[in-house]
């Protein structure tokens, strides 16, 4: 950080007390501006802890400052002596503490109640169903209510520019004032799910679903990411949220069941497809889905994720190169891709036939995947 900014940001803590605390959430010194009833108490609870260590702070400087001042020695000033004897140095060895203790009762109070609001999700008969399910490397969002499945990935450096790390492919959308249960798992290791305007951080622990829950009150972009070290690309699990309204919700729901069921129309397994249109295909997959392990570039990354380019398996056998990919291998990272299609599958198979400089010019057609399957 340059030092001026630094030195902005350090004078700007000075001034909680006294600036719009929007204003600060913007520059980045502050929480972000919540987007939910439980966040807004989180926050409030912190502006309240702020405003009082800010006004002990400056007794304290206060006290601290008049002393070296005025009781410095080249004043001839001599320590007293007798201050155990008298009524305030008898006593304040008890209300000091006592003192101590309310502030902290204080703060423990509003946080316990908020504490409470975050961990029992609301009864409630029109409670939206979401599941979220970790995985190495990437978010996988079910909408339980509307049959729709949504994964998001991470966007490449030279896609995503300045949101590097911030940005994903498929946003996690979501209805504003609707109340929202989260039902959190993992596919694999712990993850954890985290957007500071939605307030809560939840653990993904694999085998156990934990629940909470949120209402988002205000329209926009949210991003957070996983907050549990999850392993090599933990940093590639950003969660981007886009609260939109009921309306644009719908819409939205409309749009994803026309594009599952165009997906399944086209992936039907007697179509015979074009080894350029399977390579395009192929290619676009690949780099979402597989790239995380096996690079961009196919080289991957020897010896945790071998290099697809001069492969003896993804120039081999045709069938050994579909049943790794179909069945995964298992006790490594290489996870059956039983949530592709036929379809879905060839191309990508014939893409890493083909691509870097892997010339089988083998095409591999959803009829083949299907029989292989
Ligand atoms: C999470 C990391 C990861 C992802 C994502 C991944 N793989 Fe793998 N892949 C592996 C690992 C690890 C191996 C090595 C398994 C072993 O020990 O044989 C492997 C092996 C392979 C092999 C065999 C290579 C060889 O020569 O041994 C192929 C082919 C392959 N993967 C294809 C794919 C395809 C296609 C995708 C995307 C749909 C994909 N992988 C996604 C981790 C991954
Ligand atoms: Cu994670």
């Amino acid at each position: 950080m340059p030092r001026a900014k630094a030195r902005i940001r350090i004078l700007s803590l000075f001034t909680l007390l006294f600036c719009s605390e929007t204003a600060l959430g913007e520059l980045g010194i502050n929480f972000p501006t919540p987007a939910a009833p439980v966040a807004q108490e989180i926050y409030d609870v912190h502006m309240l802890t702020m405003r009082i260590t800010t006004v002990l702070l400056i007794i304290v400087f206060s006290f601290i400052l008049y002393s070296i001042f005025f009781h410095r020695k080249s004043r001839g000033y001599q320590a007293d002596q007798h201050f155990h004897e008298t009524w305030f140095g008898n006593w304040s060895w008890i209300f000091v503490p006592a003192m101590v203790l309310a502030v902290d009762l204080t703060i423990a109070n509003s946080a316990q109640k908020t504490l409470e609001k975050i961990w029992v999700v609301p009864k409630d008969e029109k409670l939206m169903d979401l599941k979220v399910i970790g995985h190495q490397w990437w978010w996988e969002f079910e909408y339980l209510d509307h049959d729709i499945k949504v994964e998001s990935r991470y966007t490449p450096e030279e896609k995503a520019g300045d949101l590097y790390l911030r940005e994903v492919d498929k946003r996690l959308v979501l209805p504003t004032n609707t109340r929202i249960r989260f039902l959190h798992t993992s596919a694999d290791v712990l993850h954890a799910f985290w957007v500071p305007e939605l307030g809560f951080k939840k653990d993904a622990i694999p085998g156990y679903v934990t629940e909470t829950w949120a209402e988002i009150t205000r329209e926009g972009v949210f991003r957070g990411q996983c907050a549990e070290l999850c392993g090599t690309w933990h940093s590639r699990m950003p969660l981007v949220v886009e609260a939109v309204s009921q309306e644009q919700f719908n819409s939205w729901v409309e749009e994803q069941k026309t594009l599952k069921v165009a997906a399944l129309a086209e992936a039907s397994a007697d179509k015979v497809w074009s080894k350029e249109d399977l390579f395009e295909k192929g290619k676009g997959l690949y780099n979402s889905k597989c790239s995380a392990c096996h690079q961009i570039t196919g080289l991957g990354l020897p010896p945790a994720f071998p290099a697809l380019k001069g492969s003896p398996i993804a120039t081999g056998s045709i069938s050994e190169h579909l049943k790794i990919v179909l069945n995964g291998k298992e006790g490594t990272a290489m996870q059956p891709w039983n949530s592709l299609n036929y379809l879905e599958i060839a191309s990508i198979i014939t893409y890493e036939r083909n691509a870097w400089g892997n010339d089988t010019g083998d095409v591999v057609q959803p009829a083949d995947v299907n029989a292989a399957r």
